[in-house]
C-alpha cells in the first residue's frame, strides 16, 4: 500500500489560509522542482530560495521554495515546500501541472507514513501527529505533545529488552537441557517477568486515556487579569501547574488538567484574563486563545476580586463570553472584612443577577463548596457523565499523568501483560517451550506499539492509523 518510490504531492496549508503551502516529497522532488522553478537550486543546499514557478507558458507565479535534502526532512526524503500567496484556482492549476510531470496524489497521511517507513519517527508518534492536528481542546493537545515526546516509546523500549533477555534465558535453559550444563535457574526468570509485568501493569495504571478525554466536560476559569485564576486552578488541583504572580497578564497561555471531583470527572483550565481593550498584539493573541477556550466549555467559573471596589470592568468582560453555564464567584474573600464583604457581594448578586460564592485560594474557604456546585452542574446539564463513561477510567485525582494511551496502544500491554502472566505460569509448570513461545507473543505485541523493529507491523494497523490523517500531513 505505501509506495516509496514514487514522489507525492498534496496542499498542506489549511484551505482557509491565504498562503499555500505545496509539499512534495520522494525520489524526483529536486528534478521536478528544477523543471518548473526559474531560479538554480543546489542539490544538498537545504534553505529557502526565492523566484518564481511555472507549470505553463501562461502562468508564472512568484514564490518561495522550502528545501529540505534527505535525511534531513520530515519523511527523510528529499521535500519541498512551495509557498505562495495565491487563490484556489491557480492552486489547482499548480497541482494539475506537477501532476502532469509524474508526481501522485498524497493519500492522507502518507507524508507522516513516509517518516515513519523511513524511520524519522516511530508509530506512537506518528499516531500522536494526528492526535495533534486534530486536538480540538487544550488538554487533547497536552495528551497528544505527551504521545509525542516519545515517553511511551521509552518505557515500551525497556520492557522489549526484558523480555529479549529472559526470552535469551529461557532459551539458552532449552539448549543445554540435554547438555551437561547447569541451566539459569527458573526462578530467575519468574522474578525478571514479574519485574516486566509490574512494569506493564504501571504503564496501564499510570497513564492517560486518550479517547477517554476527548469526552470529558471542560470546565473554564476566567475574569479580569489578577482576579486570582491561577491561584484558584492550582488550589483546587492542589499543586503548582500554574505560575501566579502580583504582576497583571502573568498568564498568557491555555493551560489545562484532569479534575475529579465527586460524580465525574472533568478538564479543568487556566488561560489569559480577559481585557476590554488588549493593550498590545500579545494581549489580543492571549485574549483570542482563552475566548476559544471557553467557547468550548460547559461551565466557566468567572472570578471577581471582590478587594476590588470597581466592578464595571467585570460587568463589561462578562459579555465577552457566552459559556452554557457561568459561575460568577468572588475571590479573595480573605482580603476584606465581613462587612465589606457582605455590601460588595450584595452589589455583585444585583449585577450579575446570581448568588455569587465568596471564595479565597489563601484560605481555602468556600473551595468546596465551589467543587460541589461545579459537580452539580455538570451532571445537571448531562447526567450522562456520573456514569460508566468517567468511572473506572485508570487516574488518580490531581495526579497528572505523563503518558497518554490510545485505545490501541492499551489493547498492545493489555495484551503483553497477559502473555507474560501465562509465560510465568508454564514456567511454573515447567513448560519452558511454551513459556518462550507465549512470551515473542508479548514481545511482539510491545513491539507494535512503537515500530515493526522486532515483528512485523500489519498493513492493516498501518492504513488504519494513517487513513484517520488529512491529506498533506
Ligand atoms: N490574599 C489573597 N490573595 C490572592 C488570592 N488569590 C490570588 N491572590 C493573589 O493575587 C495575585 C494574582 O493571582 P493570580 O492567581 O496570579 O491571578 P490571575 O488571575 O491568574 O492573574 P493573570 O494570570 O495575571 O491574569 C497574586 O499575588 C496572588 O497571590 C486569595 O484568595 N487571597
Ligand atoms: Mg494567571
Amino acid at each position: 500500500m505505501y509506495e516509496l518510490r514514487d514522489t507525492i504531492v498534496a496542499v498542506s496549508s489549511p484551505s482557509c489560509d491565504k498562503r499555500v503551502i505545496i509539499r512534495i516529497t520522494g525520489p524526483d522532488t529536486v528534478e521536478t522542482c528544477k523543471r518548473i522553478f526559474i531560479s538554480p537550486i543546489t542539490k544538498n543546499k537545504s534553505g529557502i530560495v526565492c523566484g518564481s514557478v511555472s507549470v505553463d507558458d501562461e502562468l508564472s507565479i512568484d514564490t518561495q521554495l522550502y528545501l529540505f535534502f534527505a535525511p534531513h526532512s520530515y519523511t527523510g526524503e528529499d521535500t519541498v515546500e512551495i509557498h505562495i500567496d495565491t487563490n484556489a484556482a491557480v492552486t489547482e492549476v499548480l497541482i494539475d501541472g506537477l501532476l502532469g510531470r509524474g508526481l501522485r496524489m498524497a493519500g492522507p497521511g502518507e507524508f507522516t507514513a513516509r517518516a515513519y517507513l523511513n524511520g524519522k519517527i516511530d508509530l506512537a508518534q506518528a499516531e500522536a501527529v494526528n492526535e495533534i492536528i486534530v486536538s480540538s481542546n487544550a488538554f487533547q493537545l497536552d495528551a497528544a505533545e505527551k504521545l509525542l515526546s516519545g515517553r511511551l516509546s521509552e518505557t515500551t523500549a525497556k520492557v522489549r529488552s526484558a523480555i529479549v533477555d529472559c526470552l535469551s534465558l529461557i532459551e539458552a535453559g532449552l539448549d543445554f537441557s540435554t547438555e551437561d550444563i547447569e541451566p539459569e535457574s527458573g526462578a530467575e526468570v519468574i522474578e525478571r517477568l514479574l519485574g516486566v509485568k509490574g512494569q506493564l501493569e504501571e504503564l496501564l495504571s499510570g497513564s492517560i486515556r486518550y479517547e477517554s478525554l476527548i469526552d470529558l466536560p471542560a470546565v473554564g476559569i476566567t475574569g479580569a487579569p489578577n482576579a486570582g485564576k491561577s491561584s484558584l486552578l492550582n488550589k483546587l488541583l492542589g499543586k503548582e501547574r500554574s505560575i501566579v504572580s502580583h504582576k497583571r497578564k502573568t498568564t498568557r497561555d491555555v493551560l489545562s488538567a484532569a479534575y475529579s471531583l465527586s460524580h465525574c470527572r472533568c478538564v479543568l483550565f487556566d488561560c489569559a484574563g480577559l481585557m476590554i481593550r488588549p493593550e498590545d498584539v500579545l494581549d489580543e493573541l492571549a485574549q483570542l486563545a482563552a475566548v476559544e477556550a471557553l467557547r468550548n466549555s460547559a461551565v466557566v467559573v468567572f472570578c471577581i476580586d471582590i478587594s476590588k471596589a470597581d466592578f464595571s470592568e467585570e460587568v463589561s468582560i462578562g459579555e465577552l463570553i457566552e459559556p452554557q453555564i457561568l459561575l460568577p464567584v468572588a475571590t479573595k474573600c480573605d482580603l476584606v472584612s465581613e462587612k465589606v464583604l457582605s455590601s460588595r457581594l450584595a452589589e455583585l448578586n444585583e449585577l450579575f443577577g446570581s448568588e455569587l460564592l465568596a471564595i479565597s485560594s489563601e484560605t481555602g474557604a468556600g473551595l468546596e463548596v465551589l467543587r460541589e456546585t461545579i459537580d452539580g452542574k455538570i451532571l445537571e446539564m448531562e447526567p450522562g457523565f456520573a456514569t460508566s463513561k468517567t468511572a473506572g477510567t485508570p487516574f488518580s485525582e490531581g495526579v497528572e499523568s505523563s503518558v497518554a494511551l490510545t485505545a490501541r496502544h492499551k489493547q498492545a500491554v493489555t495484551e503483553a501483560i497477559e502473555n507474560v502472566g501465562e509465560s510465568i505460569g508454564e514456567l511454573k509448570a515447567g513448560n519452558d517451550e511454551v513459556a518462550a513461545m507465549i512470551l515473542r507473543g508479548a514481545y511482539q505485541a510491545v513491539s507494535g506499539i512503537e515500530s515493526a523493529a522486532g515483528g512485523h507491523i500489519d498493513e492493516q494497523i498501518l492504513e488504519q492509523i494513517f487513513s484517520r490523517f488529512c491529506i498533506g500531513k
